[in-house]
């Protein structure tokens, strides 16, 4: 059957859709791309482990199909599985979310030797920005700015010490296959650098099999900025403006927010297009995010994520673009929907993550919702698979939902989120939304005057109570 994406039907540009896309993931994310899906008018298969039979996505989707007991290894991560479910359902295309497969090069592969589209970048693509090292030197040859450091992999304490007499101290041992804080150790001084070398060495060897590692200047307070972008493998990228995902606990993001309150246009602008022409010369097909760190005016390219991210609410927001309709769209063969030029920005957002955990000590809280009501009202999203009676699994992570606020200004989003906080109930299980509700009470985030180390110095403080 021949399906026309509304953008395309617009343009006069009839291109041929998938017939079906299976959905291989769970929560909140599943439903986000179901709600895609359905808006382009293509069926949907969920698919589910045994803890997961009654999930919203699962009641949503046009089919299901139960693909192993509820450890991930078994189910979300198991690819026998989810090729079997392709088959039996006749599935033409896979959106893998975020997380689990996601950012498996390999995984799709397999799905183009079956003929199964992979809704992502291309598996070089993917396989290039996973390894660290790899993708810093990728970055600096399409002059995107990098954090001064050693030129690839140090093979010797000696190498270490030549490059720390050029750059100085505090310097910072990263691990090539870590990502996301792991393998990371710090060294203030010659003297610390045998040990951070040692100990980041074997840390990465026993959690990823490889012992290779690098170094950079350690930042010490700065901002984490990302860029979103969108290709469509034909040579068309476009940014997408930046998020500020400063606000972290254990590299666990907890609040983002776009635009930054740490940027003005021209560096926006700025980035935005070093980011964008580099994409451009790259081929990227997808969406895709550059991470940064921002201190003192200066963007440090330090990796890029090569999926949907959970925190691409708040890019939709203030552009009206479709993050998720786009990446199926380019997927299917159609050219970018818009130019640099067509892109605006409107307004302000703020995301807050909700997650089953206890508001102090952030251990997980599991179990049965007793009580569900969302906020609503103008500028409000509410991304979340929960109603009353759900009961969160505790295989998965802790996220129950997503809190996504728009306003005119900064300073409108931060009294309509207040106000979305207040009208939020969720009863029977611990969350976030005590720390949330402290948080827009606060000076430093009132002013947007943080940084990476904000939230942990805060929550240190005993600021919040449970
Ligand atoms: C850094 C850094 C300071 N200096 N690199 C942590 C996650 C990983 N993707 C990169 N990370 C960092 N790299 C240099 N040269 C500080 C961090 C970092 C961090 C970065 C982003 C968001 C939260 C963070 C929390 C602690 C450390």
């Amino acid at each position: 059957m021949l399906r026309i994406a509304p953008q395309d039907e617009a343009r006069g540009l009839g291109k041929i859709m998938f017939d079906k896309i299976l959905i291989a993931n769970r929560g909140e994310i599943a439903l986000r791309v179901l709600r895609a899906c359905k808006e382009l008018g293509i069926p949907t298969v969920a698919v589910h482990s045994t803890a997961d039979a009654d999930a919203m996505h699962v009641r949503l989707a046009d089919e299901s199909v139960c693909i192993g007991p509820p450890p991930a290894r078994e189910s979300y991560l198991n690819i026998p599985s989810l090729l079997a479910a392709c088959e039996i359902t006749c599935a033409d295309a896979v959106h893998p979310g975020y997380g689990f497969l996601s950012e498996n090069a390999r995984f799709a592969e397999i799905l183009a030797e079956h003929n199964i589209t992979f809704i992502g970048p291309k598996p070089e693509h993917i396989r290039l920005m996973g390894d660290k090292i790899e993708a810093k030197r990728t970055a600096k040859r399409l002059g995107i700015p990098v954090v001064p450091g050693s030129d690839g992999a140090v093979s010797s304490n000696a190498e270490a010490s030549a490059i720390a007499a050029e750059i100085g101290f505090p310097l910072l041992v990263k691990a090539s296959a870590g990502g996301g804080g792991r393998g990371m150790k710090i060294a203030r001084s010659a003297a610390e650098l045998p040990t951070a070398l040692a100990t980041a060495r074997s840390e990465a060897k026993a959690a990823f099999g490889d012992d290779s590692v690098y170094l950079e200047k350690y930042l010490e307070r700065p901002r984490h900025i990302e860029i979103q972008v969108l290709g469509d493998g034909r040579g068309n990228a476009v940014h997408l403006g930046e998020r500020d995902c400063s606000l972290q606990r254990r590299h666990q993001k907890l609040f983002e927010e776009s635009p930054s309150p740490a940027l003005n246009t021209a560096a926006r602008d700025k980035v935005g297009e070093t980011v964008a022409q580099a994409m451009r010369e790259l081929n990227y097909q997808s969406a895709g995010t550059v991470e940064f760190l921002y201190e003192n005016g200066a963007f440090y390219f330090i990796e890029m994520n090569t999926r949907i991210q959970v925190e691409h609410p708040v890019t939709e927001m203030i552009t009206d673009i479709d993050l998720v309709l786009e990446q199926i769209r380019v997927a299917a063969g159609a050219e970018l929907a818009m130019t640099q030029a067509d892109v605006k920005f409107h307004g302000h957002a703020i995301e807050c993550r909700l997650n089953a955990e206890n508001p102090v000590s952030f251990r997980p809280s599991p179990g049965k919702i007793l009580h569900w009501h969302p906020p609503g009202g103008p500028g409000v999203r509410v991304d979340s698979g929960a109603y009353q009676g759900y009961v969160i699994p505790p295989y998965y992570d802790s996220l129950v939902g997503k809190l996504i606020v728009h306003g005119k200004t900064r300073t409108e989003c931060l009294m309509r989120l207040k106000r979305a906080l207040d009208e939020l109930i969720v009863d029977g299980i611990e969350t976030t939304l005590p720390l949330f509700r402290a948080l827009v009470r606060e000076p430093a985030i009132i002013d947007g005057d943080y940084h990476i180390h904000w939230l942990e110095e805060f929550l240190a403080k005993g600021s919040v109570e449970g």
